[in-house]
């Protein structure tokens, strides 16, 4: 039995570089376990056409991954897998999860996986190889068809028979001990040919730049946030088994730096001063990592900080997200202001980098609430500051607030990416004028102020990165020529 999974092409407009995607890491490491041969097509990275490569490797089974932007890559790689191989093509990703009736529309796309993979993406394969066992001929046509498939009793999953009908089973429970996960399959990737293993470290170009993640989910509710798609409760692995990970990454793989990929890595902050401890028990503390994604400012004491600062944790983030008081509270994020300036303070006196995440043109903002974030991001003055206008993903709160009270800007999935500097969607007094203009504004008022200047250029790491940064600032703000161009070429990887 052999098994693929694919990652279709897809570059943002801002930035080309490439990095290994994580979650076919997990997929890739579970069917390896479960005994399958497995093959990751990076269409990023390869460079066969995926149909020759389906013509040599004869997969009997394809996995799609597709994030919202990636979706309509996903639906176009597909159609081109199956003009050469009557192969079962499951789709599985954020986007897929929230709209799945969308993509089992498409005759191409044969099932949807929901939510988390590893275990129902194991039990698809199962599937195959059964059917494979009966008749070496079988088509996915003939498995999704037969009235006594077992895809009928399978959860997690939607599929779409011949017959018409839909099918959308109910939600797999997600594996609830996070330790029973083998490490993610770096083995199956051309780690030789990504120019970046985890972007928002700091040695960008051919660094060995490692990405964990030592949680899942998120228990809060933030009506921006797509991790609402994801199931509410919080799973941690234990600190052991995430040391093990850790020194697989430093000693095996030679990792030079690690980005902590967890939503929200410090729900249990005995589990986090646990891992700190063994860290600098091991002597691996000298590899300095980051937390990429915000760690809640509530539960981040000068103590817990110091602890993880000693551990080789070089810097943090913090979901800011507005600097007006109605707005963060009308957001869910569950945080006040005074809270945030302390996690500062305290991030800030233990040693620590700091990045804030800020969003202009949140449901219910005027100018004056976007001036206050701006004021707000110059007071806390985060070595990093994020300014992301705001984009309303399916699934979330702000989605359903912006169709019904607002006016979508963008019809089409690939337009979702937040880096081409056009607003997204208007509402009330709120236009896309004003939306983009604060949003350069905040940019040009937080880094031009004169004590920036001198920060940023007395830092090693901006002379280390200096082109890319100036690349990723002009392409910020004239992104659009690039974009048509790298669209087009997109589209041709698919077939
Ligand atoms: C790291 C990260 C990135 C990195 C690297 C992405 C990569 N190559 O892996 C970078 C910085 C490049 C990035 C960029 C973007 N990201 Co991002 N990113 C993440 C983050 C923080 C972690 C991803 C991860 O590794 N997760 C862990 C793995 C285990 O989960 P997973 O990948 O989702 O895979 C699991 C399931 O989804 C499912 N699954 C996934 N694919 C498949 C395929 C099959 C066949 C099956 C069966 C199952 C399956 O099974 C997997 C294992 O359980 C997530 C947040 C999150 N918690 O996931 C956001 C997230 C995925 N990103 C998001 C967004 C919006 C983006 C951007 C569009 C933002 C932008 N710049 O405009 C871009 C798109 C880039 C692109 N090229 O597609 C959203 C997606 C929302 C949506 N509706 O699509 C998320 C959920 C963040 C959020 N909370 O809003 N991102
Ligand atoms: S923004 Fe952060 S705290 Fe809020 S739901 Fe998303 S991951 Fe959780």
């Amino acid at each position: 039995m052999r098994a693929l999974l694919v990652n279709p092409c897809f570059r943002l407009p801002i930035d080309t570089r490439t990095t290994p995607h994580l979650g076919l890491a997990y997929l890739g490491a579970v069917t390896e376990e479960a005994g399958y041969e497995v093959y990751i097509f990076d269409a990023d990275v390869e460079e066969e056409s995926l149909p020759d490569f389906i013509r040599r490797y004869k997969p009997d089974i394809v996995g799609i991954t597709a994030n919202t932007p990636q979706v309509k890559q996903a639906w176009r790689t597909a159609q081109a897998i199956k003009s050469v191989k009557d192969v079962l093509i499951v789709l599985g990703g954020p986007h897929v999860s929230v709209l799945p009736a969308e993509s089992t529309a498409h005759p191409e796309v044969d099932v949807v996986v929901r939510g988390e993979g590893e275990q129902v993406w194991v039990k698809l394969c199962q599937i195959v190889e059964r059917a494979l066992n009966v008749n070496p001929d079988v088509t996915a046509t003939d498995i999704v068809n037969d009235p006594r498939s077992e895809l009928g009793s399978l959860l997690g999953i939607s599929y779409h028979t011949a017959d018409g009908r839909e099918h959308h089973n109910p939600d797999h429970p997600v594996v609830a001990d996070l330790d029973t996960l083998p490490f993610p399959a770096y083995h199956l990737f051309k780690m030789g040919h990504y120019t970046n293993l985890q972007p928002a470290t700091d040695h960008v170009d051919g660094a060995k730049s490692f990405s964990i993640m030592t949680s899942r989910g998120c228990p809060y509710r933030c009506t921006f946030c797509s991790q609402s798609i994801m199931p509410i409760k919080w799973r941690a692995r234990t600190p052991e088994n995430v040391l093990a990970e850790w020194k697989h990454l430093v000693n095996t793989m030679g990792a030079q730096e690690i980005g902590v990929l967890d939503d929200s890595a410090n729900i249990d902050v005995e589990r986090l001063e646990r891992i700190s401890t063994l860290l600098v028990e091991n002597d691996i503390n000298h590899v300095p990592w980051i937390f990429v994604n915000g760690i809640r400012a509530n539960l981040a004491t000068e103590e817990t900080l110091s602890r993880l600062k000693k551990a080789g944790l070089k810097r943090t983030a913090f979901g800011v997200e507005s600097g007006d008081p109605d707005v963060l509270l009308s957001i869910d994020k569950k945080i006040d202001h005074d809270t945030i300036r302390q996690a500062f303070k305290n991030a800030k006196k233990a040693g620590l980098e700091t990045i804030g995440f800020f969003i202009i043109g949140l449901p219910g903002e005027t100018e004056e609430s976007m001036e206050q974030t701006i004021k707000f991001a110059c007071e806390l003055d985060p070595l990093v500051a994020n300014f992301s206008m705001m984009t309303p993903y399916p699934g979330t709160k702000v989605y359903e607030i912006a169709k019904r009270q607002g006016r979508l800007l963008l019809e089409d999935w690939e337009d979702y990416v937040f880096f081409d500097g056009k607003a997204r969607y208007e509402m009330g007094e709120m236009t896309a004028e004003m939306v983009e203009r604060k949003w350069k504004e905040a940019y040009r008022r937080f880094y031009l102020r004169p004590h920036r200047i001198a920060k940023t250029l007395t830092r090693k790491d901006f002379w280390l990165n200096w082109r890319r940064t100036f690349r990723v600032a002009w392409k910020t703000i004239f992104p659009s020529k690039e974009k048509t161009k790298l669209r087009e070429s997109v589209e041709a990887t698919a077939g």
